[in-house]
Order: structure tokens, then sequence, then C-alpha cells
């Protein structure tokens, strides 16, 4: 079957292994394959629901660009854009608003995390941000979503507001209801400060992730300063389980060499920490730095970058507003 791919990254800078191993990665598998439509696409409209610096925004949706060329996703086979030039997805995010329920938005745990204690001060956007990715999703018939573990809720939601529409003006079928493609292992890499937090652009301390475009010296020695307990390398399964930071290293090894977890624990069962670590920059040198010079070489070539926001958004506003024209049939507008 044909499947239609649409996901989306929040141009707000430090893009870093968690976004990759998360998300792009597979963004790069499903372009590689023929069958598959896929579009990704530069949440710009999401990032704002938190303070944003124009230049910096500005400069963030190109390294996004970048970062998606970069990493292997074609701009001839993929529709690339950003979401802020097809103003569809304001329009349906408005509509939707209308058919989604408060109490499930009020039960989105990013929104908890992201707005902290002070909710009252958290923007409007920041709460209705899962309402404007289900009409990313849904104006294109997406067939399957792919992303991070950190994502699934707001599919959820995406799926249930799908449904809603369609019962409530009985036109079946007509939102097509989208399935998640969430990797089955390391769907969620954690901070390499903290192995019970999720890897995140926003944790301040820049020695807590990989960044896409570290040079090969901050990758060693970010590795050097990872966090780690006092006791030598698992043996099992079931002490790994019970080690956030050591299964975050190891996942994350696992996941770049693409060994299976239990091979990496024979492998290195009973080493002192400083062997695997030695092991694992070399790998993630091996795979991101690549990556990281590509990413610096293709941003001196802004006008190169533009073209394919460009390009993308024009096929991307044909799409889209095809739907909304429906839409609005449906809707007696
Ligand atoms: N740590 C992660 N592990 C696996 N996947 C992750 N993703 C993000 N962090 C991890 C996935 O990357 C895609 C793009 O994410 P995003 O940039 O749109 O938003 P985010 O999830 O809010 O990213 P951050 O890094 O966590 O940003 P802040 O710090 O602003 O909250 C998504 O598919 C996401 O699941």
């Amino acid at each position: 079957m044909e499947k239609k791919i649409f996901s989306g990254v929040q141009p707000t800078g430090n893009l870093h292994l968690g976004n990759y191993l998360g998300a792009i990665k597979n963004f790069v598998q499903l372009n590689n394959d023929k069958e598959n439509d896929c579009i990704f696409c530069v949440v710009d409209l999401h990032a704002i629901t938190v303070k944003q610096n124009p230049k910096e925004l500005r400069g963030n949706i190109r390294e996004t660009v970048a970062t998606f060329v970069a990493s292997g996703i074609d701009p001839k086979k993929s529709i690339i854009f950003n979401q802020s030039k097809v103003t569809a997805h304001s329009e349906v995010a408005w509509i939707l608003s209308c058919t989604a329920r408060t109490g499930w938005l009020s039960r989105m745990t990013q929104f908890k995390e992201k707005a902290g204690k002070d909710k009252e001060k958290a923007s409007v956007g920041l709460y209705s941000y899962p309402v404007l990715m289900a009409a990313d999703i849904l104006l294109y018939d997406a067939t399957h979503v792919p992303v991070g573990d950190d994502q699934k809720q707001h599919l959820e939601l995406c799926r249930d507001i799908a449904q809603k529409f369609n019962n409530d003006f009985q036109v079946e079928d007509f939102f097509k209801v989208p399935e998640p493609l969430i990797q089955k292992e390391f769907s969620r890499i954690m901070s390499l400060k903290d192995g019970t937090k999720k890897m995140s652009k926003s944790e301040l301390s820049d020695l807590s992730r990989i960044n896409l475009t570290d040079s090969a010296d901050q990758i060693i020695n970010k590795i050097k300063k990872a966090k780690t307990d006092p006791l030598p390398m698992p043996s099992s399964l079931d002490e790994l389980n019970k080690r956030p930071e050591a299964k975050n290293l190891i996942a994350i090894y696992s996941s770049l060499t693409g060994f299976k977890i239990d091979k990496v624990i024979n492998e290195f069962s009973g080493k002192n920490f400083s062997v695997f670590k030695e092991n694992l920059s070399q790998v993630l040198v091996e795979k991101i730095l690549p990556i990281s010079l590509e990413i610096k070489k293709l941003l001196d070539e802004k006008n190169f970058l533009d073209k394919i926001l460009d390009d993308g958004s024009q096929k991307a506003h044909i799409i889209a507003s095809r739907k909304v024209k429906e839409i609005h049939k449906i809707i007696g507008f």
C-alpha cells in the first residue's frame, strides 16, 4: 500500500541526537522507499508557542531544512516546506479547535510539562498546539506519522479529532485516521546528564545533548562527561533496565550501529565505562560528524535552502487548499 507520510520538526535550534534517532533517521528511510509519498514540515507556527527571537528563528528555519537534507532527505522526492507559508494550517487549526474538546486538551502531558508551575502565563498557543498538529496531518490525508515517543499522545488526539469531525458531519473517512510510526526501541533518547529526562533542545546545559552541528571534539567531550553510575558496565537486560544512564548510552550505541542490545551488553559486560565510552564516541563521530559538516556547508547556501522551502510550499499549498475547499463545503461555509 502506498503510504502518505507527514511529520514536522520545530525550528527551535539545537537539533539533537534525540531528534535524529527518534524522528529524522526514520524520515530518511521513509523518503528512500519508493512506495511512499512524504511531506516533511518545518513547523514554525509551533515554534512560536514559546517566545522566539525573530532573527534566530529565521536562521533556525534554514538550519532545520539543512539538517533534513544533510541527513539524507531528498527534496526532489519529498516535499519540504515551512508551515507558515501554507495558511491552510492556521485556518484548519481553528476549524478543528471547534471539534476538539477542552477536556481532551487538558489531559495533554506535554503542555503540563512545558507550561510548568505557572500555567496562567503559558500562551494559548502552547495549550492548543496539538490541534494545530492535527491540522498539519489531516490536511494532507497522511496515513502514517513518524514521531518520537513523546508525541504519541498528541497523535492519539489527532485521531480522536479526525473521527469526531467525520462523525459530527457524517462524512465517513473524510479525514484519514493516521497511524503513528514510533520506533519500537529507543523511541526516547534521554539527557546525557540525567537518564530519566528526555534529551531536549531547551535544556540549558549543552552537555545534556549531542547537537547535530557538534564537532568531533565536542562529541568526544560530551560523552566523556556523560553521567554514569559507579558500577561497571551491566551484564544483563534486567540490570540495564535498573540503570537509566547506562541504558541510554547503550541504546544510543545500539541505535547507531544497528547491533541488538543483548549483543552490546555481552560485548561490554563488566568492563569499565571508559572503554565503552571510547567506542560510543567513535561511532557517534562516524555517524554524526558527516551530517554536522554537511549542515555547515549547506548553511552557506541560503538561496538553495530558500528555494527548497519555496518549491515545497507551493506543492503543499496545492494539496492543502484542495482539502480546505472540501472542508468549507462540509461545514457549510
Ligand atoms: N529525546 C528525544 N528522543 C526521541 N525523539 C525525540 N524527539 C524530540 N526529542 C526526542 C522527536 O523529534 C521530533 C521533532 O521534535 P520537535 O523539535 O518538533 O519537538 P520536541 O519534541 O518538543 O523537541 P525537544 O527537543 O524536546 O524540544 P523542546 O526542548 O523545545 O521541548 C518529534 O518527532 C519528537 O518526537
